[in-house]
């Protein structure tokens, strides 16, 4: 790559390389570099010894500092600006032609306004930085359920970081070929520099950030932020708002689900899609490892954040993971919550906004009981245990190729997907909702996942306990309007022969005294093998007013402490709970206005004679 020089350029003098054969790709790469005026353009290749050379350009500015080669083998930190840590819902805008479109789920602004202001904050905001150009691919390379984006940045972290997250280069390229569709991805960091002037190590741009997706035009504009999400648009961006509007067109699904493979010991194996808000314990569940007490049983990790789901020809659903990579919170990752995601983590790993030990190693809350003596905390100021200051801050990631995984399943990459046997949705909910339902069809675990809820934690908003409805786990991530959301998922699920069987879980049910009643992790293999037997027409259950549920002797509990009366505590239904609870489904559903679909308003009044 040329040197960035501080001398005014125009950067249409700088030809895409030769074997781009995609005039419109070409023309689009002018245009925004016309319009960002970056010193230089570079088409990323997508190899390793690119990787390399940018996160050594990134060693010598200071943006990433690397880690221990003997105890973190090719790894390095990132600290962010303090006020680019997290993801902004608050930032995050849909703005579809028609208001209405969006839904009271979405953040609108009328598209023409937007795109004025666009064009404000991108003119020139490339200067004096190098603008990389990223053809990605969200799926494995050719498969009929990938889909292929560009994303044009000015930030090497977020070059680098594609490449783990996303497969990308030159073979991107040659599966676009000479006119495939492409989702255009534009972001800048939003701080451009003037001649001489010193960059910082994490530039980003304090008085505006904006995430903005154009649904009719299928593009993303990214300004401000160069954090996760809000920065790597094949994430959030493309592969959940976007997508699910492709979704929809196009009859598929574009879901924030785990995928996890689930091998009995002699029979079929099963493949699951859950979907949980965060803070749920998801990376967990996708990495699990099943307890002693259950031998034969195996799990492997397809996904732990995204699936892409379409219908094939023989009536069933297929699904892919469309990242190549996780992009994980560390805070509570230990040998203990998850052993398989602390071996992914041993090598290759971007981490960012972590704390670092004085042998360069890495540290963050919970991986250890006992903290260190002395860290560098994600701020690089000197940290220790009595200091009264966090070491990682809470929303601290990591950045992992998905091979790693030492549980990922051998068919991650098939093309094809994996035939999904089961559908699971679960929130954080210490009363209310029994530890395992399964709804009694396709419509009523509509209902079910449109209406899940979760508790928030004192650390993702400082609220304990509050309970927010997060339909699908979807709510920051649906890209149009919820109503007609749950209309898809009806109208797909109508059209299947096999449609999967759907399940609503919740691991954090509480007992009198406020302790936990079911242990969680491992444990939840009982869970899961209760519904694998299910789906094989083997295990038991009994009807409920909110669907079959198991009772003790359904479950296998060999070799786990559990008495009956536990049990019957964390499958109670307390019919003043539930009345109050679909009054609550009654807010959500009013806010869908005449969007909602009639088959969730019959559930509804179904569910509400059960409980009468
Ligand atoms: O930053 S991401 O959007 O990728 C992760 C998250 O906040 O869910
Ligand atoms: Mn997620």
């Amino acid at each position: 790559m040329k040197q960035a020089s501080t001398a005014v350029r125009l950067p249409d003098v700088q030809q895409a390389p030769g074997y781009v054969r995609h005039e419109k790709l070409k023309a689009w790469v002018n245009e925004i570099a016309a319009l960002t005026k970056p010193d230089n353009i570079y088409w990323c290749d997508g190899s390793q010894q690119e990787y390399d050379r940018l996160c050594n350009e990134m060693l010598k500015t200071g943006t990433l500092i690397r880690l221990n080669a003997e105890k973190r083998p090719e790894s390095f930190l990132a600290r962010s600006d303090p006020d680019d840590v997290a993801r902004m819902e608050d930032r995050t805008f849909v703005c579809s032609k028609n208001k209405d479109d969006a839904g009271p789920n979405n953040n609108w602004i009328d598209p023409v306004e937007m795109k004025a202001t666009m064009n404000r904050l991108f003119d020139g905001c490339m200067r004096g930085r190098t603008m990389y150009v990223i053809p990605f691919s969200m799926g494995p390379l050719g498969s009929h359920i990938s889909h292929i984006g560009v994303e044009l940045t000015d930030s090497p972290y977020v070059a680098v970081s594609m490449r783990v997250m996303t497969r990308i280069g030159t073979p991107v390229l040659d599966v676009l070929g000479n006119d495939g569709f492409f989702v255009p991805c534009v972001h800048s960091v939003g701080m451009p520099l003037s001649p001489g002037q010193k960059d910082v190590v994490w530039p980003s741009n304090k008085a505006e950030k904006w995430i903005v997706h154009f649904p009719e035009d299928k593009s993303i504009w990214s300004f401000g932020s160069g954090y996760g999400g809000n920065a790597l648009l094949g994430k959030k961006c493309f592969a959940l708002r976007i997508a699910s509007i492709m979704a929809r067109e196009q009859g598929w699904l574009a879901e924030h689900m785990l995928i996890l493979g689930i091998q009995p010991p002699n029979g079929e194996k099963r493949y699951i899609a859950a979907a949980f808000p965060s803070a749920c314990g998801k990376t967990n569940l996708a990495m699990l490892i099943p307890p002693n007490a259950l031998p034969g049983w195996k799990v492997t990790t397809i996904g732990e954040d995204i699936a892409w789901i379409k219908p094939g020809k023989d009536g069933r659903l297929y699904a892919i993971n469309p990242e190549a990579g996780a992009f994980g919170v560390e805070p509570g990752t230990s040998a203990k919550t998850n052993p398989n995601c602390l071996e992914a983590l041993n090598r290759n790993v971007i981490y960012t906004n972590v704390a670092m030990t004085p042998d360069g190693d890495v540290w963050w809350e919970g991986l250890t009981k006992t903290p260190p003596a002395k860290l560098i905390d994600w701020q690089g100021k000197e940290w220790t245990p009595d200091c009264g200051r966090k070491a990682a801050h809470p929303n601290a990631r990591f950045t992992v190729p998905a091979e790693q995984i030492p549980c990922i399943d051998n068919d991650w990459e098939n093309p094809a997907g994996v035939p999904i046997s089961a559908f699971l949705f679960g929130g954080r909910r210490s009363t209310t909702v029994p530890l395992v339902t399964e709804a009694k069809d396709w419509v009523s675990g509509v209902y079910q996942a449109a209406t899940m809820a979760s508790e928030t934690t004192a650390a993702s908003t400082g609220a304990q306990g509050v309970v927010r409805r997060d339909p699908f786990a979807m709510l920051p991530f649906c890209g149009y309007h919820f109503g007609d959301y749950f209309k898809h998922w009806l109208e797909v699920g109508a059209k299947l022969k096999n449609p999967p069987r759907v399940f609503g879980v919740n691991w954090f049910r509480l007992n009198q005294k406020g302790e936990f009643l079911w242990p969680g992790y491992g444990e939840n293999m009982r869970v899961l093998k209760w519904i694998v037997e299910r789906c094989e027409g083997k295990a038991g259950a009994e009807e409920t007013p909110v669907g079959h549920a198991p009772r003790f002797e359904d479950i296998d509990f060999t070799g786990m402490d559990i008495s009956r009366e536990q049990f019957n505590e964390l499958m109670s239904l307390d019919e003043g709970l539930w009345k109050k609870e679909l009054q609550d489904h009654d807010t959500l559903f009013q806010s869908l206005g005449t969007r909602l679909p009639e088959a969730l308003r019959d559930e509804r009044k179904r569910r509400g004679a059960s409980f009468a």
